[in-house]
């Protein structure tokens, strides 16, 4: 598949941008080659500047649910820019979005709305640390919670000792703060707890994690955090930007029926557009500033336009869309972990609604982010390419999650199982 134009457009992106990109991930580092320059979307399918066609499967790393090019998202959008993109005051597009956002989620009371993510974990970590009066927080190997200082961290030679920074420019005096256990330990958990847990602020876990390949919580995990925080004073922080109205009505503390002190969001939220938002009791929200004493703040905080374009996928999203959605994620990847038997490639699959990963690897269990690092970013790199070259652009990592969304048709689906197959011939 010759892409000539994404070519010369990435020559002249590295002229400008560093790496030619304006976030890591999408350079395909990871999976060689060019990235793809896109120029539009319908349903589940992208065109490249070559008028190339592909299958997506990242759906710009999670938001577009419903695909691209979707009518009442566009026509929200639309309507509201004529209207006004923002106003720097409130408006009532974003107390509907907020509302909405309350009545999906019972542990929700109070949202604060921001731009992203990264915005929303850095400022529940702030939140978390100025209501409790601690400055130590605990979180998981392979969990991405956004580019936060106290979030780019990593594990010191034990999970007790002081966090180490995991980038340049984040201060060893802040890293220490950050303790890192592997996910799905619950006796590290445990361990940090009875030694420090008067010191811990908050715990902050991706519930179902999506950023080491999806990973599913085992049975206790998420139960025993809530049962440890709660006993040692400390918050409860479920990083659900990517599990956020992806896994179920109600995010992923609906399906295990726990609720944390905070959720963070992003992504699906503001429906392709720049929003993210943290949200909690009364209690714990009043601490912010205007009300209380903690600060955090936001030019585009809340604006119209994404708060429209948020609130109108939102109202898609009912319990029937979410069956549906897990029936079609469940019997895709069964199907293609029977086109892996069949060609005897070794293959493990974690899948929930709406999300899954290929590992690469003849480990049955992948539960942390040492199984994941075990996995053949080799092979994947090779499946990478060779289903890009098919048509089907999956995630330009392994160590991302795929995603299956509402526009994905039974053609798409069957069209991108017969590519999977042919691959897979040439995998052995
Ligand atoms: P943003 O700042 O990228 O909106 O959100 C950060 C973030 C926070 N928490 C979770 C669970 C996340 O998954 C993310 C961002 N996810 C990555 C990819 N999985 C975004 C893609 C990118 O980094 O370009």
């Amino acid at each position: 598949m010759k892409r000539t134009q994404s070519d010369e457009l990435f020559a002249r992106a590295r002229a400008v941008m560093p790496g030619g990109v304006n976030s890591p991930v999408r350079a395909f580092k990871s999976v060689g080659g060019t990235p793809v320059f896109f120029a539009g979307g319908h349903g589940a399918r992208l065109t490249d500047m070559d008028g190339n066609q592909y299958i997506d499967f990242v759906g710009s790393w999670g938001p577009l649910i419903q695909g691209y090019n979707f009518q009442p998202v566009v026509e929200a959008i639309i309507e509201q820019a004529r209207l006004a993109t923002s106003f720097g005051a409130p408006c009532l597009p974003e107390l509907k979005l907020v509302e909405e956002v309350v009545a999906r989620i019972p542990s929700i009371e109070q949202v604060r709305m921001v731009n992203s993510g990264t915005e929303a974990t850095l400022s529940a970590i702030r939140l978390a640390r100025g209501f409790t009066e601690r400055d130590v927080i605990v979180k998981f190997a392979g969990c991405f919670h956004g580019h936060g200082d106290s979030l780019l961290a990593k594990a010191g030679s034990g999970v007790l000792t002081l966090g180490l920074p995991d980038s340049p420019g984040v201060p060893k005096a802040l890293a220490q703060h950050t303790l890192t256990v592997p996910y799905n330990d619950i006796e590290a958990v445990n361990e940090v707890f009875t030694r420090m847990g008067e010191q811990i602020a908050c715990v902050i876990v991706e519930p179902i994690a999506g950023n080491m390949g999806c990973i599913l919580p085992e049975l206790g995990f998420l139960e025993q955090l809530r049962k440890l925080t709660r006993q040692h004073g400390s918050l409860l922080i479920f990083d659900e930007v990517m599990t956020g109205f992806r896994v179920a009505r109600g995010g992923a503390q609906e399906l295990y029926g726990i609720g944390p002190d905070i959720t963070t969001f992003g992504k699906i939220i503001g429906a392709g557009l720049p929003v993210g938002a943290y949200g909690g009791t009364v209690k714990i929200m009043s601490s912010l500033a205007p009300e209380g004493p903690i600060y955090q703040s936001g030019t585009l905080s809340g604006n119209p336009l994404a708060m429209a374009a948020g609130l109108a996928l939102l109202n898609t999203l009912d319990a029937e869309f979410y069956q549906s959605l897990n029936e079609k994620t469940e019997n895709f990847v069964a199907a293609v972990r029977a086109l892996a038997t069949s060609h005897g490639i070794d293959l493990t699959t974690n899948h929930t609604c709406g999300m899954f990963s290929l590992f690469f690897t003849q480990q049955t269990t992948i539960n942390n982010f040492d199984t994941v690092t075990q996995c053949s970013a080799e092979q994947y790199r090779h499946f990478f390419q060779h289903m890009l070259d098919r048509g089907v652009y999956f995630a330009p990592s392994a160590f991302e999650s795929g995603f299956i969304n509402g526009c994905h048709t039974a053609e798409d689906l069957e069209f991108t199982l017969q590519a999977i197959e042919e691959v897979f011939r040439t995998l052995k």
